[in-house]
């Protein structure tokens, strides 16, 4: 057979994003969930829906917690990036071209990295869609078939805590668990923590977050009180500015604990500077606050570089984006530190025909076409805040009281 008679593949289909609607949920959780800075009683996802010029139907979520209270911004402002910036611009645009559709992302509208987040999900899974193969194909392969999966202590009641961890370990969901710390005096977390760990003790391990609300000397005086109580992993003690005690905190904790940056991380460029400080010895990694899947490969990689671990992160979005994440994760080489996607089962109800299955201890990652998971339309309009009457602010913060 002559070169030229070898039968060639048709070249790649071009698929143009043809529209872009976006639109914000509001879900109950199944309790309270309380924080250092407040505590919530529903989550408020912006999800997004992205039609191919082929007819293919792709989805994304960006969910923030307690409107702009975890970070700059809420649901409001992402649906206003989205539909005022963001998909304007992308009409017409070739929907394969994921690093072009980020550049094009930010020429017409600076951070917003959550909203610009929910896009390219979308974009991602409906081209997945449209090719029949699971995301997770499109973002380097995958290396791991499930993770360990965390869950969050966080009703501020000890008792309720441990009854709470009891039931998980029972039916073999979690064994990995992150205390909410940081709302109340330390040496009231400090006696929480420690009331919980000597309940679980050899059969659980011990992660807490404290979103930012120590200073430095705090953490000095109380970390080394945690880790006698058998914490191992600290998230984010200190203000996500504070990277000098961030860092001198990493220079002198024992080898049996390990501190996490999350709020501190987002940007590639975040990732470096960590780095390059020795600040941390894990990066929390979430797709809405490094701006999509793409920039968290490019995070994950600059964790991998300079030997810091990496962590399954959740901003407790629903199976869309908790699943769309479970894809990215999926694909990373370098030490991981469990996952934490746990966001579905928080919430009263799902907008999915089928959640991820948890299996043994561990998120199994799905593996169909696109992110894997099917959503059900009737269940979109149920949580649709449209139909209660459009409000411009949502205000669910009540205080984090104990
Ligand atoms: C955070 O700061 O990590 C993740 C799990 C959880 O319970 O809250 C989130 C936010
Ligand atoms: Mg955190």
């Amino acid at each position: 057979m002559t070169a030229s008679a070898i039968p060639t593949a048709p070249l790649l289909r071009i698929d143009r994003i043809d529209r872009i609607e976006a639109r914000i949920l509001d879900i109950p959780t199944i309790r309270p969930h309380k924080f250092s800075f407040g505590s919530i009683n529903r989550q408020s996802p912006v999800i997004v829906q992205l039609w191919l010029s082929d007819g293919a139907c792709g989805f994304g979520e960006a969910a923030t917690i307690g409107g702009p209270s975890w970070n700059e911004e809420s649901p409001e402002s992402i649906l206003l990036a989205i539909n005022g910036y963001l998909a304007p611009a992308l009409k017409g645009v070739d929907a394969g071209r994921f690093e072009a559709l980020i550049q094009k992302m930010d020429a017409v509208c600076k951070g917003n990295r959550f909203a610009k987040s929910a896009v390219e999900m979308a974009a991602i899974d409906a081209v997945a869609r449209s090719m029949n193969r699971p995301a997770y194909q499109l973002l380097g392969g995958k290396v791991h078939e499930s993770l360990p999966l965390a869950w969050t202590l966080a009703s501020g009641d000890s008792a309720k805590d441990i009854e709470e961890a009891e039931r998980m370990l029972e039916i073999r969901r979690h064994r990995i668990f992150k205390l909410k710390i940081g709302a109340r005096a330390p040496e009231g977390d400090v006696a929480h923590v420690a009331r919980i760990s000597r309940a679980l003790e050899g059969r659980a391990s011990m992660t807490v977050d404290i979103n930012q609300a120590w200073d430095g000397n705090t953490a000095r005086r109380y970390v080394p009180e945690l880790i006698d109580a058998g914490v191992t992993l600290f998230e984010q003690p200190v203000a996500q500015w504070n990277e000098e005690a961030l860092a001198a905190l990493t220079a002198t904790l024992p080898h049996t604990a390990l501190v996490m940056a999350d709020e501190t991380v987002c940007s590639p460029q975040d990732a470096m500077r960590l780095a390059r400080n020795k600040a941390c010895h894990v990066f929390s990694l979430k797709v809405a606050k490094h701006g999509g899947l793409i920039r968290t490969r490019a995070v994950a990689a600059i964790a991998q570089a300079a030997d810091i671990g990496w962590y399954g992160g959740t901003m407790l979005e629903t199976s869309i984006g908790s699943a769309a994440s479970a894809h990215v994760f999926a694909t990373l080489p370098g030490a991981h530190h469990n996952c934490e996607l746990f966001g579905p089962q928080l919430l009263v109800d799902d907008i999915v025909e089928q959640r991820m299955e948890l299996r043994d201890f561990e998120l199994v990652l799905p593996d169909g076409p696109g992110f894997g998971v099917e959503v059900v339309p009737e269940r979109l309009e149920r949580f649709d805040r449209a139909r209660e009457g459009l409000h411009a602010v949502h205000v669910d913060m009540g205080r984090a009281a104990y």
